[in-house]
């Protein structure tokens, strides 16, 4: 049995990113079954007409799997018109998972009729569709999780649950068999799926992960064959690598610090070949980096000690030291807003001060925080965005240098995706649009007026300078942190430019939510934006200059 499974290239987003969702399939079905053979492209560095098209045209596979993440929406019609017109879905079984079909499925099915959706993960989804056609026929009611069109009706089936315990070390060398590793600017690796916060369904708001069965608990992976994937991309060279989880330590600091010490048998391995450890990254929640003992109050916020005690925090802390000493550089941590009102809304479960808690905490501990922000969601009021800035400003979150911790985007607004709660909560609000073009976000109408005039404004004033171009920056800037080496002069006249661009991004929310405070208008707030985008035209000639281009 042969498949062909394809990565789309996400718009406006140009680092390139390994396709960790096929070849993390593709390692699953080739262990589970050696008569099948599994091939991939890329479309981040593969051309459609010129590869991808005349690859299947040599390799005739049974089924062709697209991988459509968010944002592929264009690449995904393009593909599969080509893939419709020539016939493939005759000759093929062509199937689609990911973001798009988990969340989009009936737009997708409503143009691709003969399309199979896998919703959730796919690894049971393949492995049953393999069967199937190996005796035969596909039956698309009895795979888990599929959604398929018949007749002009759309159906949906059961899904069923997977044990991610056995799943095998993703397939990097047949990735890389096709795509040398340097061709990718970043290097994903899953320890977890899940979260425990959405154990019972709810959890943040406005996250949307992934479904297993419907499920989305925290679930682990075996140690062994995530070491065994990280010791085959040392060994590739690779020297930094970010992990997928969407939470990391999962309230299991002794798994944690378990993870480290094999972590540190791993860089004595590669040590005895002269191969260097990677760094890493990671994403985790601010109660796992510390837990707040309450009752403590917060006079004893700074104070470490009083709290140490408190649930499983000594652990916590030496988890975390110890992965610090074998190469974690930096947490993605979700701090989201220094507003109390605001983390309520996003039903988030900690507190500013427990926000700002665990940032002390890292930073006495030398770990970088990236800090996963929202400075604006439907129902925000501007004396939130002043909390909000005025917790950036108490905890030096604009940086000065690579290595200091950040909030990524302090403009940022919540996104209202499909698959999270938030839907449901902006549509009960009458707050809830359309679809956006991407399909799988809405709009949302802004409650309060005076933050409705402030977001017009921070749209105007983002005109100013191109997002990928933004993106491009923004990952130089965290490459420069990763490989942690002495800066070039070039490199540092960049930095310097990125830092004073995201300065001047918080005083524009500053000062137009001080002024709509104030009573200014309008023509008032016009005033502000203009005043500081004149501030600004002269960093974004020099970053224009510097040859921050896009793809
Ligand atoms: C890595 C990552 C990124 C990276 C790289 C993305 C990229 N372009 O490659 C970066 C940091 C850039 C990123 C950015 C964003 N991301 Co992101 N990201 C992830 C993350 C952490 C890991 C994805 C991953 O590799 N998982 C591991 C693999 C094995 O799982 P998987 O991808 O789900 O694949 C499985 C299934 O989907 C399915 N499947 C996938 N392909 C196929 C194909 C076939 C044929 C079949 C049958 C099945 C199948 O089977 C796979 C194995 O089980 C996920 C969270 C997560 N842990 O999954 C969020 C996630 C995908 N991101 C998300 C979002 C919202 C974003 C942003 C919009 C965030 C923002 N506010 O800016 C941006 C968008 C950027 C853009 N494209 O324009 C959401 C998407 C939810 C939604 N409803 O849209 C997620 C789920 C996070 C969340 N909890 O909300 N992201
Ligand atoms: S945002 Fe993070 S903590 Fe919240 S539910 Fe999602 S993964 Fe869990």
């Amino acid at each position: 049995m042969r498949i062909h499974l394809v990565n789309l290239q996400a718009e406006s987003y140009p680092v390139k990113t390994t396709p960790l969702a096929i070849i993390t399939l593709g390692g699953f079905l080739k262990s589970n079954n050696p008569d099948v053979s599994v091939t991939y492209s890329d479309l981040q560095h593969s051309d459609l007409h010129n590869d991808l098209l005349p690859t299947l045209e040599a390799e005739r596979p049974d089924i062709i799997g697209i991988s459509a993440q968010y944002g592929t929406v264009t690449q995904a019609e393009l593909v599969l018109n080509h893939l419709q017109t020539e016939g493939w879905f005759d000759r093929s079984c062509v199937v689609a998972g990911n973001v798009l079909p988990t969340y989009a499925y009936s737009w997708l099915l409503e143009k691709y009729a003969g399309l199979l959706c896998c919703i959730g993960k796919g690894e049971v989804f393949l492995l049953r569709l393999i069967s199937q056609l190996a005796k035969g026929g596909v039956e698309p009611g009895r795979l888990p999780g599929c959604a398929w069109c018949s007749d002009g009706t759309i159906s949906v089936s059961d899904a069923s649950r997977f044990e991610l315990e056995l799943l095998p070390p993703a397939d990097w060398a047949g990735l890389f068999a096709r795509y040398a590793p340097d061709r990718y600017d970043e290097i994903w690796v899953e320890a977890s799926r899940g979260c425990p916060h959405k154990r019972g369904g709810v959890g943040c708001t406005y996250c949307a992960i992934m479904p297993d069965a419907g499920a989305r608990d925290w679930r682990p992976r075996d140690h062994a064959a995530i070491l065994t994937e990280l010791s085959v991309l040392a060994r590739s060279g690779i020297s930094h690598i970010r992990f997928a989880d969407e939470e990391w330590m999962a309230d299991q600091p002794d798994r944690a610090l378990a993870f480290s010490k094999d972590l540190r048998d791993l860089e004595r391995d590669l040590a005895s070949d002269g191969v260097p450890m990677p760094t890493f990254d990671l994403a985790m929640r601010v109660d796992d980096v510390i837990r707040r003992n309450r009752r403590g109050g917060s006079a004893d916020l700074l104070a470490l000690g009083a709290h140490l005690e408190h649930k499983n925090n000594r652990t916590r802390i030496d988890a975390l030291a110890s992965l610090r000493e074998c190469g974690l550089s930096q947490i993605y941590l979700g701090v989201e807003s220094g507003s109390a009102g605001q983390l309520r809304r996003y039903y988030k479960g900690v507190r500013p001060e427990d926000n700002e808690f665990a940032l002390n905490v890292l930073n006495d501990l030398d770990i970088q925080a990236a800090c996963g922000w929202i400075m604006f969601d439907p129902m925000m009021t501007p004396a939130e965005v002043q909390e909000n800035v005025a917790f950036i400003r108490r905890n030096d979150l604009l940086p000065a240098c690579p290595t200091d911790s950040f909030v990524t985007y302090p403009l940022s607004r919540m996104r209202p995706l499909e698959g999270s709660p938030s839907v449901n909560i902006l549509r009960d609000r009458g707050l809830l649009g359309q679809r956006t073009a991407n399909v799988v976000e809405y709009e949302a109408r802004y409650e309060n007026n005076e933050i409705r005039e402030i977001v017009g404004q921070v749209e105007r004033w983002e005109q100013g300078i191109p997002r990928p171009v933004l993106y491009a920056l923004k990952n130089r800037i965290a490459r420069m942190a990763w490989l942690e080496g002495s800066l070039a002069e070039g490199d540092k006249i960049l930095a310097d430019h990125y830092f004073a661009l995201k300065k001047l991004d918080l005083d524009l929310a500053d000062q137009l939510s001080r002024a709509v405070l104030d009573g200014l208008d309008g023509n008032g707030l016009d005033g502000v934006r203009l005043r500081l985008e004149a501030e600004r035209s002269s960093l974004v000639d020099v970053v224009h200059e510097l040859g921050i281009t896009v793809g």
